[in-house]
């Protein structure tokens, strides 16, 4: 028993001391992607993302009717998808329409969209259409420039693995992963 008693002190002795050894150096920037609450020293090790991944596109609302206050689809429910251009209108990522959908509606991107660091300060643009046989009608366009979220950005949220942004009726979530 006694026998017993001592491991289990040198045990704890043990782990105090891992502990005290790791808690002092890490990375002390709260911006950097391994950022380590209980570090008390930095030792250089800090990452900082040079990409960010979308991977998932949610259409959390949309109006119902349009600025004449016509329904997107005149003989039945709307047929949303989502086109994410660049500020240049090059489409980086359209979704399939989903065919007489209320919100919510969720798209997985597939392949995953990656945006390189160099491309962090273009604005992402989000046009959400009603597909239709000939025109597409467009329900909305939401904005989003990566860089707010990154360490130099205006946001508080840094590197959110979601960011949710509303425009003209139109509530838009996109979910990502920064990566080194
Ligand atoms: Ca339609
Ligand atoms: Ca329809």
């Amino acid at each position: 028993m006694k026998f017993i008693k001592n491991k289990t002190i040198f045990l704890f002795l043990g782990i105090a001391l891992v502990n005290i050894g790791c808690s002092k150096k890490g990375c002390i920037d709260t911006d950097a992607l391994n950022y380590t609450a209980d570090a008390k020293k930095d030792d250089g090790t800090c990452i900082y993302p040079s990409k960010a991944i979308i991977k998932s596109i949610t259409l959390k609302n949309f109006p119902n009717v349009d600025d004449f206050g016509n329904s997107w689809d005149n003989t039945s429910l709307a047929d949303p998808f989502v086109s994410i251009e660049n500020i240049a209108l090059e489409v980086l990522h359209q979704t399939n329409p989903k065919i007489d959908e209320t919100p919510e509606i969720i798209w997985g991107v597939t392949p995953n969209l990656i945006i390189q660091e160099n491309s962090f300060s273009t604005s992402l643009i989000l046009y959400v259409y009603d597909e239709d046989g000939s025109v597409d009608d467009e329900m909305g366009e939401i904005w989003i420039s990566l860089k707010d979220y990154t360490s130099s950005g205006t946001e508080t949220n840094k590197y959110p693995t979601t960011i949710q942004k509303s425009a003209q009726g139109c509530t838009i979530e996109i979910g990502l992963s920064w990566e080194k």
